[in-house]
């Protein structure tokens, strides 16, 4: 039998995106996170953060396990950015898209991301339901990503996290395989994921 493989992704991106949610949702297996009340200014958009990690496993199929890492949001907290983006094949950032502040702070966090790794990142823009949340290209304008993918999610919904899931998955084999990588049979039903 096919010898299992384990895909590391790092689910990034500032406060209150989503992370915890998505992670929470979309695992068949977790260790539960650590969130705290939030005691701080933060304290006033939420009620717990990720002071932590967040763990989870999706089992794809028999050949592959992806094993989703989310850090906590906040920026005082970046030390767990680093350590936990390590081995990671590649990256979903959320942001939440009805907060400005979230916006200003994700620009610049998502420039730390590029600028440490070319792995694939594909943005899931959240809270597209919630009054003021901008439109997609006024995202792409304001967060200064270039022509990275973005995508909307609502992180409650398992599918949404799947399509995120599965994106990130595909860009990361394209990225290998166009490095001149060797072709794994065993990943063509990656797409069966249902
Ligand atoms: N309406 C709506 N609520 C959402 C959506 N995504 C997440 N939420 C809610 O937003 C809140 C914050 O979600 P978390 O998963 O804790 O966010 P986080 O990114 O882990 O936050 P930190 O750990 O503080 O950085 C929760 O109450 C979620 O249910 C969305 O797309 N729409
Ligand atoms: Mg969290």
């Amino acid at each position: 039998m096919a010898r299992k493989e384990i895909a590391k992704i790092l689910i990034t991106g500032p406060f209150n995106a989503g992370k915890t949610t998505l992670i929470r949702h979309i695992s068949d297996e977790q260790s539960s996170g650590k969130d705290v009340r939030a005691t701080d200014a933060l304290s006033q958009f939420k009620g717990m953060t990720t002071v932590g990690l967040d763990f989870g496993i999706l089992h794809v199929d028999e050949h592959l396990d992806v094993h989703l890492f989310g850090t906590p949001g906040q920026s005082r907290f970046n030390f767990m950015w680093r350590i936990l983006s390590k081995g990671a094949l590649g990256t979903i950032f959320l942001i939440d898209s009805s907060s400005q502040r979230a916006i200003d702070e994700g620009k610049g966090m998502f420039q730390y991301y590029r600028e440490r790794s070319d792995d694939p990142i594909i943005i899931g823009a959240t809270k597209r339901d919630v009054a003021g949340a901008k439109p997609i290209n006024q995202l792409v304008a304001e967060l200064n990503i270039g022509n990275t993918t973005i995508i909307p999610c609502d992180p409650r919904k398992v599918d949404d996290s799947k399509t995120l899931v599965l994106s990130l998955l595909q860009a990361i084999i394209d990225q290998q395989t166009g490095d001149g990588g060797e072709y794994d049979d065993d990943y063509d039903d990656l797409m069966d994921l249902t």
